[in-house]
């Protein structure tokens, strides 16, 4: 079955008890037994609830993997994640990350004894170097957030099964439609579902997406334990993006792609970050692990921060706002918005200044939004 197919089949039939077409939202939070021990399926909502089953279903077909997970959050999966560490072991990250996730690692889990040494992701190589006899877990984004940098999943998938540690990509940026890390030898796929997943900038989500049973079977383990699943409407709005996730996909990639154009030609732009220009230096790269390069363009002004300022607050169809993967556009400002919590040298060493500005490209009118883009630039 292909891909589009499988967004508005797979995992979804219809409901048993009703014949619904649409996967019904179980807005309960338990479910009577028959008898003692004897049930239909479902005890309780956090440990497993029929609309957020239907999604996980979903999710693991359009990843390609065996099993899916959900959560509240793209950061609740990051912890659920990371709470099959124990006090000593070790992360070896790509260095370039959503900022919640540095925080998260750097904040809240070093806490625990648990230490990340961050790495610059684009060469396999310096993940390897970085590995101890403690390192538990390898932890990626391709394309990164916000330099939209590149990683080598098959390359670092390498390492990491040589050395017997968990390699996990968080495919946000992506989302399943333009790369399947699991395909590229990835054990455990993240995604913030908030973005491209969910699609409309109305709910938050997380999940998780992957084939080794053992491993499955320890990440449920810690979901129900921890809890930080979705409830039944959450589950349900987006299951119902990902029915039109090709169709988004491919008009967020278009538009980019013609806006990342425009700005390198634009006399005030300085730099500008795409995976899909011939000028990103990991185009090959994109080309082989992506069928796509995906809607989200960063770009760097020559005129430093006053003018960047200006440019971020007078578009009229981008709107100022975090998040990212809606059909509508939005800018952004990383360097005090998204990567905030990010420590003032770690923003240095990528980048992430004072001039540089991330746009999620939504699904408007390509020209439009170039218009847009041009006056805010005439400023
Ligand atoms: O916001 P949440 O659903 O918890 O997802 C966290 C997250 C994880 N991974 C990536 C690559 C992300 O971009 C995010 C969230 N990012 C933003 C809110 C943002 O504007 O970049």
């Amino acid at each position: 079955m292909e891909f589009e197919t499988k967004a508005i089949h797979s995992g979804q039939e219809p409901d048993p008890t009703t014949g619904a077409t649409i996967t019904p939202i179980y807005q309960t939070s338990t479910f009577t037994q028959d008898a003692l021990g004897k049930h239909k399926g479902y005890e309780y909502s956090r440990t497993g609830n029929p609309t957020r089953h239907v999604l996980e279903t979903a999710l693991a077909s359009l990843e390609g993997g065996k099993y899916g997970l959900c959560f509240a959050s793209g950061l609740a999966a990051t912890t659920t994640v990371l709470c099959m560490l124990q006090a000593g072991d070790e992360i070896v990250a790509g260095d370039d990350l959503y900022g919640g996730t540095i925080r998260l690692f750097s904040r809240v889990f070093s806490n625990f004894n648990i230490k990340t040494n961050y790495v610059n992701g684009t060469n396999p190589k310096n993940f390897e170097d970085a590995i101890t006899k403690n390192t538990k877990l390898i932890w990626l984004e391709t394309p990164t957030n916000p330099m939209l940098r590149l990683c080598d999943i098959n390359a670092v998938s390498k390492i990491s099964k040589s050395k017997n540690i968990i390699l996990c990509v968080d495919n946000t940026f992506a989302s399943p439609y333009f790369q399947k890390p699991l395909d590229l030898g990835a054990d455990i796929v993240v995604h913030s579902t908030t973005k491209y997943l969910g699609g409309h900038s109305d709910v938050v989500g997380g999940a998780i997406i992957l084939n080794n049973k053992d491993l499955y079977e320890k990440v449920k383990f810690y979901q129900n334990a921890i809890g930080g699943t979705p409830g039944a409407f959450d589950s349900w709005l987006i299951l119902r993006g990902i029915k039109t996730l090709a169709a988004r996909m491919k008009k967020h990639s278009e538009n980019a792609q013609k806006i990342a154009e425009f700005l390198e030609k634009h006399p005030k732009v300085k730099e500008v970050y795409y995976p899909g220009l011939k000028s990103h230096p990991q185009h090959k790269l994109a080309k082989e692990q992506m069928s796509g390069f995906g809607g989200m363009v960063s770009f760097k002004l020559k005129d430093g921060k006053e003018f960047t300022k200006k440019v971020i607050e007078s578009t009229k169809l981008f709107a100022l706002a975090e998040s990212l993967g809606g059909v509508e556009s939005l800018i952004n400002f990383p360097y005090l918005m998204t990567h905030v919590g990010v420590p003032p040298e770690h923003k240095a060493r990528l980048g992430i200044t004072e001039d540089l500005i991330r746009l999620s490209v939504g699904i408007e009118d390509g020209n439009d939004l170039i218009d847009d883009l041009k006056k805010a630039l005439e400023n």
